[in-house]
């Protein structure tokens, strides 16, 4: 299997400045070469171009809507064409309100193919706010609702038809920050919540084993990395740290678990904020822990 890099370098849907260089951080940490000395198959597609951040308070509950638009649209027509080519792309960062375009690619693949879709929501925050329930009109903060349908025509129908897909296929792992007015939508909508204090309780490998049921043969699993998933004490290169994320080994045993099931098939590296790190600390950590995604372990290369 062929990877494809897409770097997505924008932060028009965070509430803070330089998510935008992610992409380049993620290359400065070698992704492309580690990856390939995995055995791996890499092409590097460059950037995605779409229109800068213009920086404007919100209208209507979105903030910078006709952006998100813009470069969703172009995230949507490429991830979709890596996959018709039997590709397995990886987005490079930029916010989160990419995985928009990406899973609806993803889905609307699925949907062509037969095949099943489940996505891993690696988080902390749960993604699903409204245009009435946010409190902040970032629209990194909806994807996931948009994604089931309830948003802004043009992003819930980018695919041609919504909801690109429905609650029941995301797992959420690490949540620890859900606003007032979204927490009634992620109850009303039954999503299945991994928070922080399930990770407590039971620990991280029946989380994951959780997550994970049912995953196999005709599966395609999709990753989505909120690299704000992960204790801001070993990543503090995000644009909306919460303290009490999982430690360095949970976030192992998480990427491990998913590369032992053999089934993802695209994966977004999400909320990479160079602006915040120290000396691309946190780029490197999410490039160790995508080496494990894809399947390095201690014993065997
Ligand atoms: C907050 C922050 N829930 C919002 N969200 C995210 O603005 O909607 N931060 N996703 O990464
Ligand atoms: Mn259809
Ligand atoms: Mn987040
Ligand atoms: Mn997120």
């Amino acid at each position: 299997k062929t990877i494809s890099l897409i770097g997505v370098p924008t932060d028009i849907g965070a509430g803070h400045r330089g998510a935008a260089m992610g992409p380049e951080a993620l290359r400065v940490a070698n992704l492309a070469a580690k990856l390939e000395r995995r055995g791996l198959k890499v092409i590097d597609r460059g950037n995605l171009h779409g229109p800068l951040n213009p920086w404007q308070p919100p209208e209507h509950g979105y903030r910078h809507l006709d952006e998100v638009v813009a470069w969703n649209t172009a995230v949507y027509t490429a991830v979709h064409q890596e996959l018709q080519a039997g590709r397995l792309p990886i987005m490079l960062g930029g916010d989160h309100c990419l995985a928009i375009g990406s899973i609806s690619a993803v889905a609307r693949h699925c949907h062509d193919e037969g095949k099943q879709l489940r996505v891993l929501w690696l988080d902390a925050h749960t993604d699903f706010n409204t245009a009435q329930a946010t409190p902040t009109g970032n629209i990194h903060g909806m994807p996931v609702a948009c994604l089931c349908g309830i948003g802004p025509a043009e992003l819930t129908g980018l695919s041609g038809h919504a909801p690109a897909t429905t609650p029941d296929v995301f797992r959420y792992i690490g949540i620890r920050s859900v606003d007032e007015g979204e927490k009634r939508m992620v109850r009303s909508a039954d999503l299945q919540v991994h928070d922080m204090r399930h990770i407590d309780e039971v620990g991280m490998k029946r989380v994951m084993e959780e997550a994970l049921a049912g995953i196999e043969g005709n599966i395609h699993l999709h990753v989505s990395f909120d690299v704000d998933f992960l204790d801001p004490s070993i990543a503090p290169g995000v644009g909306t740290t919460v303290r009490g994320g999982p430690n360095y080994r949970e976030a192992q045993l998480c990427m491990e678990m998913i590369a032992d099931t053999g089934c993802m098939a695209s994966l977004d590296i999400v909320e990479l904020n160079p602006a915040f790190d120290k000396r691309n600390q946190t780029a490197k950590l999410a490039v160790d822990l995508v080496e494990s995604l894809f399947g390095k372990s201690t014993l065997i290369r």
